[in-house]
């Protein structure tokens, strides 16, 4: 018995000393990225003598990477211009209690796998770069073979907003099961899968998701990671698209939240979305997911005016009213919400004439769901509520008039 307790008590006191020991070697030997104050060789060499590592050499500057010990002697000897670390990072991950939600290289490698498990088919291209460089992946499924027969084409993104974890991880896990029943003979599925072509872009703002998760601590991020003329970062990529651009519910701020950019389009990661839609030729579907608030919002954002096309403002609530009915959420007009311009839906819709839809998933609010941060736990519901409304857009990209048909409930 003694035995025992002993084993036990050494295997604990081991396992807490590592422990610790991991967390202060992990303290002191952590890598700094650091821009430093540096415009002859004979700085440089002071640099060097810190033992700090000279990357990148500018007229009045470096780059150079550091641990704690050489960042502390160059912070006195005044030399640090910038902490550049937490962007430089590129392989942060979620605090371990929200493991489930997938970071940058993550989603990549899932849809890498999910590509070479489904060679035949699906298709995973690049939308274009980020600002800092990262490609905005783009997934298809698409069953039919001949790749000269034009299938009717649905689009769904998420994270727009760099925050808005949950709405990467929704589309990504309704992708894998649309893809798991396909493999499995669910005939609904296969049906759809062989008369659809299905796009996905789960992550708009790579660098802002990226961003948001950089440190320990989640940084509340919304915008891209544009360097503004100020000093200032980052464009609300949802305020940058060019329908209404600019006309209210936007700012002009750099430093805002809701900051419209320099123009329309103005934003790698935005232009990328619009050459994307316009490269589908039989686009008539769009949903755009964002957290949180429960809601299913339609056009218009930018105007208070309902839709003037009749019939389609007819088949827009009666989607959107279907598709609560799975939910739960709420659907409304978007200015009912807040008047905002430069939408991704005002402009799908209003240039394009795309049946494009905001969902604002869950939690319904801060308080008793968490926010914009409601854990990993609420994954399973939220995938669960959102497969049949996801089924029914993609069956409907041949005509979604045909709504106007069924029941609600359909
Ligand atoms: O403000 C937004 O971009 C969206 N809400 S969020 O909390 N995810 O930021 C809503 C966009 C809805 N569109 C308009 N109201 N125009
Ligand atoms: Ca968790
Ligand atoms: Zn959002």
């Amino acid at each position: 018995m003694k035995n025992t307790l002993s084993i036990f008590l050494s295997c604990f006191l081991f396992v807490v000393f590592n422990g610790i020991s991991q967390l202060a070697q992990t303290e002191t030997q952590r890598t700094y990225v650091l821009k430093l104050k540096a415009s002859d060789s004979f700085q440089r060499t002071m640099i060097a003598n810190t033992g700090a590592a000279i990357d990148f050499i500018n007229s009045d500057y470096v780059i150079a990477t550091a641990v704690l010990e050489e960042k502390n002697k160059l912070e006195k000897m005044g030399l640090i211009l910038e902490d550049l670390t937490s962007r430089t990072m590129q392989s942060m991950t979620f605090p371990s209690e929200d493991s489930e939600y997938h970071d940058y290289s993550e989603l990549t490698k899932a849809l890498q796998d999910l590509h070479s498990e489904f060679p035949q088919i699906t298709e995973l291209k690049s939308a274009g770069r980020s600002i800092e460089g990262r490609e905005i992946w783009a997934f298809m499924v698409r069953g039919e073979q001949d790749p000269n027969k034009e299938l009717p084409q649905a689009l769904f993104m998420g994270g727009h907003h760099a925050r808005e974890h949950l709405s990467v991880d929704t589309p990504l896990r309704l992708l894998k099961w649309l893809l798991a029943e396909y493999k499995k003979g669910n005939r609904k599925v296969i049906d759809l899968v062989n008369s659809r072509e299905i796009h996905m872009i789960p992550a708009v703002n790579p660098d802002g998701l990226e961003y948001d998760i950089s440190t320990n601590k989640y940084k509340m991020w919304r915008k891209n990671r544009k360097q503004n003329h100020d000093g200032t970062y980052g464009v609300d990529l949802n305020r940058n698209y060019g329908f209404g651009w600019g006309t209210g519910g936007s700012s002009k701020n750099p430093n805002s939240d809701t900051y419209m950019g320099t123009s329309p389009f103005s934003e790698p990661e935005s232009k990328a979305i619009k050459n994307y839609v316009e490269s589908l030729k039989k686009i008539k579907i769009l949903l755009s997911y964002h957290t949180f608030s429960s809601l299913i919002l339609y056009p218009w954002g930018h105007l208070d005016n309902k839709i003037p096309n009749q019939k389609d403002h007819q088949t827009f609530v009666k989607m959107a009213e279907t598709m609560a009915q799975w939910t739960g959420y709420t659907p409304q007009q978007s200015a009912e919400l807040y008047i905002a311009s430069g939408d991704t839906c005002d402009w799908a819709y209003g240039e394009h004439g795309i049946f494009a839809f905001t969902f604002e998933l869950d939690p319904r609010d801060q308080w008793s769901g968490g926010g914009f941060y409601p854990g990993d736990e609420i994954l399973d519901s939220v995938v669960a509520k959102n497969t049949e409304p996801f089924l029914y857009l993609i069956g409907l990209a041949d005509n979604p008039h045909r709504a106007l048909d069924f029941g609600i409930g359909f």
